[in-house]
């Protein structure tokens, strides 16, 4: 909008959920809307104290360790605090499995809704010292049982997902989400605190020319990734492949679904099962890379398909474009017969 003072039609978050909704399920009571207009709250709220972190002190140990066993900054214990009360407050939840809380937690019957929400308030967070760029991620079920909502409700396949998305705190705050019907990113506009439409229907690319892994635990791969690993910086024909590695999956995600190419965390000889949580980390990202025309696997099946036992449980995850997750999935078939 040249020379205008302000953009007098721009799309919000909200106003583009509020039409969506209307559009795809017009006798919805808004609940979706309400619930994720919550999240976008919290992640607001989230963004600006990652920014003043390195002002207001806010990393640093908190003196407490999370389920995980590791040492929780205080970044952490407030978003995770935020994360839940505000998703209380929205009566549109009845049960919230967080990555920092052993249990799930039951929302309180008077304020109880239709929707399961899995999260990790602030995935990456070993990076909040240094600055690299972290973020939050999210999964949201409608409760399909009758009666009080139990741990089962949660461990529902990532492919009944009502919506997904992610926000990263990077050099700007983006917010990416899809509510089954493509992904659509926005950026935070500090001056007016709306996330504004910017990346509409998002496509990852079918090939991309980037892997990411640690390549730290190379010898403990095993040897479908090695020459996986291999092919891509060694190809008979063609160039090698970049490697980028930031050890924060929401912006290797992100990269991955901007930029195309392939992220993996495969197990380990040390981690049998990877290192990433399937609720709130392998299922969003998987449903929204899905959503994007791309790919994720745990190595056998689509990760969207596992059925989850326990709420922490942890899966490989083989995820981005299309032609490369297939790539390394013909690789790691190929050994499986051998
Ligand atoms: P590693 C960050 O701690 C995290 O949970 C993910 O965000 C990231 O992808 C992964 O762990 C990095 O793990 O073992 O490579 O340091």
């Amino acid at each position: 909008t040249s020379g205008q003072q302000i953009d007098v039609n721009c799309m919000t978050l909200t106003r583009f959920v509020l039409a969506e909704q209307r559009k795809r399920a017009p006798d919805a009571i808004g609940d979706l809307t309400l619930l994720l207009s919550t999240i976008q709250s919290a992640v607001k709220a989230i963004s600006s104290a990652v920014r003043k972190a390195g002002l207001a002190k806010l990393y640093g140990m908190a003196g407490q360790t999370n389920v995980q066993g590791e040492e929780v900054k205080k970044l952490d214990v407030l978003s995770n605090d935020l994360f839940i009360n505000l998703m209380r407050s929205s009566f549109t939840t009845c049960l919230l499995v967080s990555e920092e809380n052993e249990k799930e937690i039951e929302v309180e019957t008077e304020k109880q809704g239709k929707y399961i929400i899995c999260f990790d308030p602030l995935d990456g967070s070993s990076n909040i010292d240094c600055l690299v760029s972290i973020g939050s991620i999210f999964g949201i079920y409608k409760k399909m049982s009758e009666g009080p909502p139990t741990v089962n409700d949660a461990l529902q396949p990532g492919r009944t997902l009502v919506a997904a998305g992610y926000a990263l705190y990077g050099s700007a705050t983006a917010l990416v989400l899809s509510v089954g019907h493509g992904v659509h990113g926005f950026m935070l506009d500090p001056a007016i605190g709306e996330f504004i439409l910017t990346d509409p229907n998002m496509q990852v690319p079918s090939r991309g020319k980037i892997y990411s892994i640690n390549e730290g635990y190379a010898h403990t791969w095993d040897d479908a990734v090695k020459e996986y690993v291999e092919l891509k910086k060694n190809p008979p024909t063609g160039k090698p492949y970049g490697a980028r590695y930031i050890g924060s999956m929401v912006a290797d995600v992100h990269r991955t679904l901007k930029y195309g190419g392939i992220f993996m965390y495969p197990a380990t000889k040390d981690a049998p099962q990877g290192k990433l949580r399937l609720l709130y980390e392998c299922n969003p990202m998987s449903f929204i890379m899905e959503q994007a025309g791309g790919l994720a696997t745990d190595g056998k099946i689509a990760i969207l398909d596992i059925q989850p036992t326990k709420i922490h449980e942890r899966s490989p995850i083989f995820i981005g474009s299309k032609d490369d997750v297939n790539d390394v999935l013909a690789i790691i078939q190929k050994h499986n017969k051998s």
